[in-house]
């Protein structure tokens, strides 16, 4: 540094924070310093009980051995090498490890560097795959309301949250979106899957027949939907939606940017729901958040397609400068030995039934509406201060943080993922602190 930089190490001003209140975070601002495997430390020196995994994506824990040196030893080996017409072994080993766990006839990984660059990867692909088929007139894609995909311009053509879609014009054409699948009325403090809605695929049907099928390339949605504010599919309903697609050849892509690498007691939510799509998007969970690390899984059929025409010619024009970056692919390779050595992938499954219970022992508690649960994904439903929506579920966060436990919310939900190495006494400390909360607020 040069003698002259002061680090001004209070000045918030230049950070323009995302997804953030930035005026009222730096009156009053939440700072993380530390971190080991459970827990936050604050600069003010108290441990935070990571109720998130961070925001959905420290599903190893934080700070776990084998990561940091994978790491640490890259760095000082090869910090970089090209990604475009080169190579290095771990991106290799990596994409042949995540083949490994990924359903049957998906070998094939295409990396990103977050969810939402694997969205547009995936959407790209589906469009490209139709064309060198020879079958260039399927251009439309179906996603859902209340769905997201993160925060890029298909993404947010894709996804259905209005707020992230409203300020930014007329985004991508042909697109239609099947009706979200949350029905309190019916649902209410299911536990796991709910009985009702199967019926909602059936839209597509709608859909297809309204543009006629030939135009539709493919369809996205979240298995369980995460970011507004944990929609879980109702029986059949998965399974509905890919009977539609094969009946018509549309593509089948999954998000699985929070549902994979262990969420649900399973690699990925394809093999906890047995519906296999033919592309998935993966991200935070693949490197636990440490190095920003996407990828797309694509199925054998897709990928082939592409492998034809003059070997010396790219066969697909895209790619990021950081796809497959050694750093994040030793990260990737750290995390994924750390989830063989601990059982992380299926653990959740171990603790599903604890962590339903006692999620649901909170159903009685003011305030509350609806509890929904499935693996280690839990969320809790508040009623909204008249006239003054999310500012309950908001101060249940802000009281939540000041006893030592991280929550997130969303809207008035309140959304639980925890790092999938959490024990059932701090499932209960978490728990209980929420019971406390919502007591306490108004
Ligand atoms: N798809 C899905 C299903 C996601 O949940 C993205 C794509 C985008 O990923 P990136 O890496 O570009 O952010 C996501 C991200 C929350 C929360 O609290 C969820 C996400 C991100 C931040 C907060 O629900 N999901």
């Amino acid at each position: 540094m040069p003698d002259t930089y002061d680090p001004a190490p209070n000045d918030l001003s230049s950070f323009w924070m995302p997804f953030t209140a930035n005026r009222q975070f730096k009156e009053n601002p939440r700072m993380l310093v530390g971190a080991k495997d459970m827990h936050y430390d604050t600069i003010e020196g108290h441990k935070i009980l990571d109720g998130t995994a961070g925001l959905w994506c420290v599903n190893a824990g934080h700070a776990r051995p084998k990561i940091v040196k994978a790491v640490q030893d890259q760095v000082a080996e090869l910090d970089y090498a090209p990604a475009f017409q080169m190579g290095h072994p771990k991106a290799f080993e990596l994409a042949n490890r995540i083949a490994s766990i990924a359903p049957e006839g998906m070998n094939h990984v295409f990396y990103t560097n977050s969810g939402s660059e694997s969205v547009e990867t995936a959407l790209k692909t589906a469009l490209a795959y139709h064309k060198v088929r020879g079958d260039a007139g399927r251009t439309r894609l179906i996603g859902r309301e209340r769905g997201y995909h993160g925060v890029n311009f298909g993404g947010i053509s894709v996804g259905g949250i209005v707020a992230n879609r409203k300020m930014f014009g007329t985004l991508l054409n042909g697109v239609d979106h099947l009706p979200h699948t949350h029905l309190p009325e019916q649902n209410a403090f299911t536990k796991g899957q709910p009985d009702h809605g199967a019926h909602l695929a059936d839209d597509l049907e709608r859909i297809a027949q309204l543009r006629d099928p030939s135009t539709i390339a493919a369809v996205i949605i979240e298995p369980v939907a995460g970011s507004t504010g944990v929609l879980i599919p109702p029986k059949g309903y998965l399974e509905r939606v890919r009977e539609i697609c094969d009946k018509y050849g549309f593509l089948l892509i999954f998000d699985e940017v929070i549902t994979g690498f262990g969420r649900l007691g399973s690699p990925f939510a394809a093999d906890f729901f047995g519906v296999k799509p033919d592309m998935m998007t993966t991200a935070k969970g693949l490197t636990s958040g440490v190095i920003p690390m996407g990828a797309v899984i694509v199925s054998d059929e897709i990928h082939d397609a592409f492998m034809h025409g003059p070997e010396h010619l790219i066969e697909f024009f895209h790619g990021y400068t950081y796809s497959g970056n050694p750093v994040a692919a030793a990260a990737g390779l750290g995390t994924l030995e750390t989830y063989a050595d601990e059982g992380l992938l299926t653990r959740a499954a171990n603790l599903a039934d604890y962590w339903q219970e006692k999620l649901h022992s909170l159903a009685d508690h003011p305030h509350v509406i609806d509890i929904r649960n499935i693996g280690l994904i839990g969320a809790v439903e508040l009623q909204p201060i008249e006239g003054a929506p999310t500012r309950r579920a908001f101060s249940a966060f802000l009281k939540a943080f000041e006893r030592g436990y991280m929550i997130r919310t969303t809207g008035d939900i309140i959304a639980l993922s925890p790092p999938l190495i959490i024990s059932t006494e701090q499932i209960d400390e978490l728990i209980n602190c929420l019971g406390e909360v919502l007591r306490e607020i108004d």
